[in-house]
């Protein structure tokens, strides 16, 4: 068998084309296939998770540093930011059972979290929401002795601000926000925030906006040629202005139904985030998507433990499979969005590592906000006076 482990080669069943974006339904199918393949961990098709079905060495032993003795891991993350694979593989590899839930907002996630104690065991909000967590006390240490695959991120994703050394967080992928637009629709391409925030009579209806207070009132910012970073009232009023202008030609404020709604030639120009835009080329090649030439922001999610979540040592036996760059390599080519560990580049799709809209060069205008204290109070209220609560 050479020098590569049984649980090694397993990990080449990831490296196949990625089919269609991820359901349940495929999940089983992966899990069929995986069981046909005699992964490790799938002893004739026992259902990883009820504590009966490994074989392997590794899949029996108990992990260390869980509060409860489970062989669950729960995690919650966003919508559409997952392949069809990386679940059953793990799942079939550790015969830990995974219970997956998405949300679709920062402001969604932090509201759950501050609501009272959840079953979490890994949760992924955005980076700059870190030192909210932190200062809330929502988050615990990981324990970087069981994820040795730290050693395979890249430094920028090391040396940070928000959490330098990695102590609470693991980055998952990272990426921009930009605009997705229709060219046929539109008859012609877009290069401007302002086509978006004042959108064309003949678009009305067809346009939609992030329902994230960053994005929404950052990228407005931008187009307004103020400081991304502005906490200056007179500048927020101005972004509340354009925004309330724009209001009645755009259809929603959203942030998972737009992959789906410009695939279906319905939204014509949408905020959006780098790789959900492409996993909505790729049902509709009508669909582009734009870094404005205004600049824009760049934001890397990453992977957390909740303060007191059940299972911390499962989280750490993900985050540290999540690491590894056959894995990182299935993820980001099936999401199309930037991987933080380079080491998975050789294995992705070189139309997707040469891309510049997925990994911009150091010349395009990319801004990382950080939302704290009474910049978040403010921005919110912004928000809210455009959107609602
Ligand atoms: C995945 C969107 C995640 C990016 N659909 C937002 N930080």
């Amino acid at each position: 068998m050479g020098p590569y482990s049984r649980e090694d080669r397993d990990l080449n069943l990831l490296m196949e084309q990625p089919g269609r974006r991820v359901g349940r339904r495929s999940f089983l199918q992966v899990a069929r296939l995986l069981a046909a393949a005699g992964a490790a961990g799938y002893a004739g098709g026992t259902v990883a998770g009820r504590g009966d079905g490994g074989t392997a060495a590794a899949a029996a032993a108990p992990i260390p540093g869980n509060r409860r003795e489970e062989r669950l891991l729960n995690v919650y993350n966003w919508s559409d930011y997952i392949d069809d694979r990386t679940i059953p593989l793990f799942q079939a590899q550790t015969n830990l059972r995974i219970n997956y839930d998405v949300y679709s907002s920062n402001e969604d996630l932090l509201a759950k979290l501050r609501a009272g104690p959840t079953d979490y065991d890994i949760i992924v909000p955005t980076s700059d929401f870190i030192p909210t967590y932190r200062a809330l006390d929502l988050i615990e240490p990981i324990r970087q002795d069981l994820v040795p695959n730290l050693t395979n991120l890249d430094r920028e994703f090391v040396e940070t601000d928000y959490d330098p050394g990695n102590r609470y967080t693991v980055p998952w992928q990272w990426g921009t926000t930009g605009i997705g637009f229709n060219r046929r629709r539109l008859g012609g391409t877009v290069d401007s925030w302002g086509t978006l925030f004042e959108p064309p009579a003949g678009a009305k209806g067809r346009v939609s906006l992030l329902r994230e207070v960053t994005d929404l009132i950052g990228c407005a910012l931008i187009y307004l040629g103020k400081s991304p970073n502005s906490t200056r009232d007179g500048d927020l009023a101005e972004v509340v202005k354009l925004l309330k202008a724009a209001k009645p030609r755009v259809k929603r404020f959203t942030t998972d139904t737009y992959i789906d709604e410009l695939a279906a030639n319905e939204t014509w120009l949408a905020q959006g985030w780098s790789g959900d835009v492409f996993q909505a080329q790729d049902q509709n090649p009508d669909v582009s998507y734009v870094i404005p030439r205004e600049g824009s922001l760049r934001f890397v999610d990453v992977m957390c433990v909740p303060k007191g979540a059940p299972h911390p040592g499962n989280a750490a036996r993900f985050m540290n499979y999540a690491l590894h760059p056959k894995v990182q390599a299935r993820i980001s080519g099936y999401v199309s969005y930037g991987t933080p560990v380079s080491l998975a580049k050789p294995l992705l799709p070189e139309d997707q590592t040469s891309d510049p809209a997925i990994y911009p060069p150091a010349n395009i205008k990319l801004s990382i906000v950080t939302l704290t204290g009474q910049k978040l109070q403010k921005w919110r209220a912004a928000y809210e006076e455009v959107v609602g609560p």
